[in-house]
């Protein structure tokens, strides 16, 4: 997932990043469809293939954020949108037909950061704190080539020291083990140092030194997006699906969505044993002869009756799938 203020180039970095062209017809808004403008959220899948392997990559774009006049929760609907793919999931993982779930949870946000702010600006840090007990939020300094070298590492220093201070919980790459050759223990060290990663996407392919190249072509010379002496994208990419692929997956599933599903059992269980209470309790005064009488209007009798039996039915539904949740557990401890 990419994610950021707006225009900071997440669309063409997504283009870049896995050469194809998402959005060849966008619209541009004017000024006063901008300012009811909601994040509008897309979905398009990609096949890429590493080193003769083939993947299916759901890459989720989130157009415009922070453009509208009211920015107040403008990260709700980001949030919105990853806690319904861990509902399916867990839907689907408590289901029959647990053997084809698709997995949609989503295992990566890039966060942009603007270069031409003095850091990160307040909505990014509402943004990320937002977001980080969620997803694995991975952190972009957008067009990196607006920036000379020594302003991309003040930036970055500065940057990765705002993150700590406001205690956002950025993707953490796993340690290196000591046993690893130096040369590994040097990239890894490296890749770690990158934070944030300094990017630049381009749509459009150059001519580079006799080379066709993806590129920015400016008066003065041309940034080559795959020239990791212009910028840190090759790192990027290579993180994303090569090194890290697994770690992200891994970290999703085991934090993001294990939180996701102890706080969904949790309310699911205080929601069975409220509504045992209150058809005890109405059981209970029915028996008794306590209870008020109910006035006989026609239709509203018939109207309370039909909402008791959806309520019992959809308590029934959750105790059928807390029970099988259980049963799950069960049998995975065993498995152990
Ligand atoms: N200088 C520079 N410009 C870029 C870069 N990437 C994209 N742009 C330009 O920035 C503008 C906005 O790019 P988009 O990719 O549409 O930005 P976005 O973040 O998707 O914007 P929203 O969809 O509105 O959120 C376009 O004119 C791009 O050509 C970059 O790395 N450097
Ligand atoms: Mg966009």
């Amino acid at each position: 997932m990419v994610a950021g203020e707006s225009g900071l180039g997440k669309s063409t970095l997504v283009n870049s990043l896995f050469l194809t062209d998402l959005y060849k017809d966008r619209k541009l808004l004017n000024a006063e469809e901008r300012i009811t403008q909601t994040v509008e959220i897309t979905k398009h899948t990609v096949d890429i293939e590493e080193k003769g392997v083939k993947l299916k990559l759901t890459i989720v774009d989130t157009p415009g954020f922070g453009d509208a006049v009211n920015n107040t929760e403008c990260w709700k609907s980001v949030a919105d949108y990853i806690d319904q793919q861990f509902e399916q999931y867990f839907r689907d993982e408590s289901g029959l037909n647990r053997k084809n779930i698709q997995d949609n949870r989503v295992h990566c946000c890039l966060y942009f950061i603007s270069p031409f702010g003095h850091g990160l600006r307040p909505l990014d840090v509402e943004f990320m704190k937002a977001l980080h007990e969620k997803v694995n939020i991975v952190p972009i300094l957008a067009k990196a080539d607006t920036l000379t070298p020594a302003e991309v590492k003040k930036k970055k220093f500065k940057i990765r020291e705002e993150i700590e201070q406001y205690g956002i919980k950025i993707y953490q790459f796993p340690d290196c083990d000591s046993d690893e050759d130096e040369d590994f223990k040097q990239q890894d060290h490296q890749l770690k140092e990158s934070i944030p990663f300094a990017v630049i996407g381009s749509n459009t392919v150059v001519e580079a030194k006799g080379k066709r190249v993806r590129g920015r072509l400016y008066p003065w010379g041309i940034v080559e997006v795959e020239n990791p002496a212009h910028c840190d994208f090759v790192k990027l990419r290579n993180m994303l699906v090569r090194t890290h692929m697994q770690d992200l997956k891994d970290v999703t599933r085991e934090t993001h969505y294990e939180n996701y599903r102890a706080h969904c059992i949790q309310n699911m269980t205080r929601m069975v044993v409220k509504e045992r209470n209150r058809s005890l309790c109405s059981k209970l005064t029915r028996e008794s002869g306590t209870d008020f009488p109910i006035p006989v209007v026609p239709g509203v009798a018939d109207e309370t009756e039909k909402l008791i039996r959806e309520k019992d039915e959809e308590l029934r539904r959750m105790q059928e799938m807390l029970e099988r949740i259980q049963d799950q557990m069960h049998t995975q401890k065993e498995g152990y």
